[in-house]
């Protein structure tokens, strides 16, 4: 940040011009130079390499093969997943794992390979070492997917944190996603990706990188296998891909290539290789299940920054209400807290927030708060005055409070890698259950704070207690969202055991998934940002992290009418189904758009409530197997090379296909299918795939094809479940999965298996249970029997 961008920054947040907001910019230069002073120089380094290897010791797992100048732990876990750590490196403490490290898979063995190396060999991957250090993953078979060359490290000679490098190798075909929420992908395309969450300060397209939530996180999709790796560091670094090139035949393939750079932090990693969804599962397995939303969270959320008052809130509701469009939840931004400062409620424009709550929740609508970390350092304020007696807030070394710029002014922030603040923080929602709010929404947790050096964050020498250990901003930055979700997330379950917590957070890192979903941030209106809203979504469906949509219209300006239905209708197939839009952007209710939108809009909303069940379903396996919701076309086929292309439409769950509308004046639109029988599910149109095939994409709907055999448990016009049952092709079989739970509590419905068949010129339906086949017991429609 210069010293433009800072006067920038200050006048963003309400203080330009005036003589305050001339102090704080001078008191932002003073402590830019005071970070860089605080900060340890990096001096003289001395570089290193593992140097050759000298022997090995067996362990359980795998081993410990020793170098001259480092060593290498390699242990295969029970569930799969394989870890790996130099200079001594163990899997904890991290803060990606749900628990402690998986137990070690006895069944792995460390043996002599060829040419000096050695390997660790277990059911579903082999871990080479060479006699330098470099390590390939391999399949079963043989077949190489990824080989690191030997690290480099570069250590200052004064002592601190050593940066290092580790350059891969991965095959020619293989295609790389992941690394957090990215709006240029889903497929991450050669280029440099910076790991350190940030939020860009305006709205994103898809040229802007990095965005709120990165993670080391790699997926890669090859013909041999897929592979994820994730490099269990925090500290800032970048990941530099380049795809590889296959030589058509002529054998002269070149390799994709990685390099991770990392300022710091321990070299480890872990390693899963299978299907797409075993190697999800195997991830959830490792970084928690993701949590289970409440039901009314899988349904249309309407937000905006600047309601400004309960009767606007009533207005928006009635508005909907009077319209017979479905409505779950309505979300306040900062504008309904005092002099925005969090936890609070500006009570002359929400005098009787209990009460409106109350009066919303009759009518199936759930009031969602937003969350800010920045409190604002002021005396008498009573979240800042009891942090300071929980000793909450971020330090510098000398033990000053570190003091940034947020909405509510001279701010400070509560450092979520201690226990304690996490647990004093979580007990600051009892306000806002008080005050009727069902829901939470975690804002500005990069942490974003105006005035700080260099970057809209803390300083990167801001101290941390990062578990008692001890450290700086620049190992705690990237997870300070996290610490921020789990805070909430802990707390909400001590104070409403009953219920599941629903929270949702800009920033997040690995793990993320374990306490809620995400959103797109600000997207910018515009085509390109559409599209980069369903990149988002899919990226960290891949890394983990299932629950997330845009914001509907995007965050600033005015959509036309045509943009901003394309996205509710893409918005309306996604886990968050929110529109939301920025102080001064055009409207967002679906009736600011002329009656043909709001005709379009309303069957987007009730097809998106006639889905909660499937929804529900969705979310119920997403847990059970880390599976996201919304899947690439190649999930279920990585090695259809035109499908690891395919960036414009998506699986929901196994039953559908969406092909949203990303572009302007479309009324048709290509669709590239998986194998087998797809029926567009508005015409009941059959196409065989694997092919690309032309579909009407009128202004009225996006093209949603359902798998023929599918069983979509659906909501009936009664309110009850339904199936729908699409006819598998003649001679073959299918079915479908149904977890019936409306609710918002722990209890475990059992999940409910359904088959299809052709019986004669019949198709049936039957659920398979314990006892054998029995009859459905809710009602079953039968589509695509037309074919
Ligand atoms: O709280 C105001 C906004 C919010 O509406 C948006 O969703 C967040 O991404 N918030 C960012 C802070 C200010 C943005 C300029």
């Amino acid at each position: 940040m210069d010293g433009r961008d800072l006067v920038r920054s200050v006048k963003a947040v309400g203080s330009g011009g005036t003589a305050q907001g001339w102090r704080t910019v001078r008191a932002a230069w003073r402590r830019r130079r005071a970070d860089a002073a605080a900060l340890p120089q990096r001096g003289a380094e001395r570089a290193r390499v593992p140097g050759p290897l000298q022997g090995v010791e067996p362990e359980p797992g795998g081993g410990v093969v020793r170098f001259t100048r480092s060593e290498l732990r390699i242990t295969v876990t029970a569930g799969g997943a394989v870890f790996w750590g130099w200079d001594g490196a163990g899997p904890e403490p991290s803060y990606a794992l749900a628990g402690s490290s998986p137990e070690p898979d006895p069944r792995a063995i460390l043996e002599p390979d060829k040419e000096g190396g050695w390997r660790v060999v277990s059911e579903r991957v082999t871990v080479a070492v060479s006699l330098h250090g470099a390590v390939e993953v391999r399949t079963p078979g043989g077949v190489v997917l990824r080989r690191d060359l030997p690290p480099r490290w570069w250590e200052p000679v004064g002592g601190g944190a050593a940066r290092w490098m580790q350059r891969s190798e991965v095959a020619a075909d293989a295609r790389f996603f992941g690394l957090g929420g990215r709006a240029t992908g889903p497929r991450l395309r050669d280029g440099t990706y910076r790991l350190w969450n940030t939020d860009p300060g305006r709205p994103f397209g898809p040229e802007d990188d990095p965005l709120y939530i990165t993670m080391p996180v790699q997926m890669v999709v090859a013909d041999a296998a897929t592979h994820l790796v994730f490099h269990d560091t925090t500290w800032d670094g970048t990941v530099t891909l380049r795809e590889g090139e296959e030589g058509a035949g002529s054998g002269h393939d070149r390799a994709g290539t990685c390099e991770l750079r990392m300022d710091g932090g321990p070299l480890r990693c872990w390693v899963m290789v299978g299907t797409p969804a075993r190697v999800l599962h195997a991830w959830a397995s490792l970084t928690g299940a993701p949590a289970l939303p409440p039901a009314w969270a899988l349904g249309h959320h309407h937000a905006r920054w600047g309601f400004g008052s309960e009767q606007e809130v009533r207005r928006i509701v009635a508005g909907y209400e009077e319209r017979g469009l479905p409505l779950d939840a309505v979300h306040l931004d900062i504008d309904h807290y005092d002099a925005h400062q969090v936890f609070t409620v500006d009570t002359q424009h929400f005098p009787k927030l209990p009460l409106l709550a109350e009066e919303l929740r009759r009518d199936g609508v759930h009031l969602v708060s937003i969350v800010d970390p920045a409190v604002k350092a002021e005396p008498g304020n009573a979240v800042y005055d009891s942090g300071l007696d929980a000793d909450a807030f971020v330090r510098d070394a000398s033990g000053q409070l570190v003091r940034g710029v947020v909405w509510p002014g001279e701010s400070v922030h509560p450092d979520f890698t201690h226990a304690r603040v996490r647990e004093w923080w979580g007990g600051l929602y009892e306000e806002r259950l008080a005050l009727g709010f069902a829901g939470f929404w975690h804002d500005m947790n990069e942490p974003t704070s105006f005035t700080a050096f260099g970057e809209s964050t803390l300083p990167r020498s801001a101290r941390h207690s990062l578990e008692g250990r001890g450290g700086d901003h620049r190992e705690a930055h990237n997870v300070y969202a996290l610490g921020m979700a789990r805070a909430a997330y802990e707390g909400l379950r001590e104070l409403v055991p009953q219920e599941r917590p629903f929270l949702f957070s800009r920033s997040g890192w690995a793990g993320m998934q374990r306490y809620g979903g995400t959103w797109s941030g600000d997207v910018a209106t515009g085509w390109p940002g559409l599209r980069a809203s369903l990149s988002l979504v899919l990226g960290l469906g891949l890394c983990g992290v299932p629950y997330s949509g845009p914001d509907v219209g995007g965050f600033d300006g005015s959509p036309s009418p045509e943009l901003y239905l394309r996205w509710f209708q893409l918005g309306a197939y996604l886990p968050l189904f929110r529109t939301h839009a920025s102080l001064r952007a055009g409207r967002r209710e679906p009736w600011e758009f002329g009656p043909e939108v709001l005709e379009h809009a309303r069957v987007a909303l009730v097809e998106r409530r006639r889905l909660a069940p499937y929804f529900m379903t969705l979310a119920h396996l997403a847990r059970r197997t880390g599976a996201p919701y919304v899947r690439p076309l190649w999930w279920g086929a990585p090695m259809d090379r035109a499908l690891r292309d395919c960036e414009d439409a998506f699986l929901l769950g196994d039953c559908l296909l969406v092909a949203p509308v990303l572009d302007h004046g479309a009324d048709r639109r290509a669709v590239q299918l998986p194998r087998g029988r797809w029926y567009d599910t508005a015409t009941e149109e059959a196409y065989e795939g694997p092919a690309q095939v032309l579909v009407d994409a009128p202004l009225s709907r996006v093209p949603v094809l359902a798998r023929a055999g599918s069983v979509i448990p659906v909501r009936g016009a009664d309110g009850g479940l339904e199936l729908e049952a699409w006819a598998p092709a003649r001679g073959r079989t299918g079915g479908g999965l149904v977890v019936a739970d409306a609710g918002d509590g722990w209890d475990e419905p059992e999940i409910e298996r359904y088959v299809t068949r052709w019986e004669g010129r019949r198709v049936v339906v039957l659920r398979d249970g314990e006892d054998g086949r029995t009859e459905p017991s809710c009602p079953v429609r039968m589509r695509g029997l037309g074919v």
